[in-house]
């Protein structure tokens, strides 16, 4: 250590200073290559994890209402999905009267009981919330959509399969606006 520093003064004093400063040069370009390594490292953990996703099952759900009914319409009151995958769930919400304000919250149930408590729930909660109460039973919810908007949410799906609850939590529409999300 002392001896080569010794060499890079000497170095120095002879006027090598290009020799000395290509030895630090030299340093540079293995720290450069180091560098090239760990990014192309991580481009190709990045490409990985883009083939991973798309082995995953991303599943776009699209809900509708039917019209100004309300309701969901008739292809949007289920779905199924793989335990586990990830979904994009979109409502578009293609109602035009003002009062038709809805939202897509899916529980961690198929149970009446628990539709009608976070429906009831939902309106305690009232607008400032999204009509969203604070409730375990909740798995995902987009936000509320005006008529003609499109709102979206993107939740895992249970690992469990079975038969899972979706209502509309907008006033008064849990108790019609229903649908199942299938895990399978
Ligand atoms: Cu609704």
């Amino acid at each position: 250590m002392k001896s080569s520093r010794f060499l890079c003064l000497f170095s120095l004093l002879a006027l090598l200073f290009a020799a000395c400063g290509g030895g630090a040069s030299d340093g540079d370009a293995s720290s450069d290559a180091d560098h090239a390594a760990t990014e192309s490292d991580m481009a190709a953990a990045e490409s990985d994890m883009a083939a991973d996703h798309s082995d995953m099952d991303v599943v776009e759900i699209v809900l509708r209402p039917d019209g100004d009914n309300l309701a969901f319409d008739e292809s949007s009151t289920s779905f199924t999905v793989q335990a586990g995958a990830t979904v994009n769930l979109t409502l578009e919400n293609v109602a035009t009267a003002a009062v038709m304000l809805h939202n897509v919250v899916i529980l961690s149930s198929n149970e009446d009981e628990v539709a009608n408590r976070v429906g009831m729930a939902a309106i305690a909660a009232g607008e400032a919330s999204g009509f969203i109460p604070d409730d375990a039973a909740i798995l995902a919810a987009t936000p509320l959509a005006q008529p003609g908007e499109t709102v979206q949410v993107t939740f895992e799906a249970p690992s469990e399969p079975g038969t899972y609850r979706y209502i509309c939590t907008y006033i008064g529409h849990h108790t019609v606006m229903q649908g199942t999300m299938v895990v399978t």
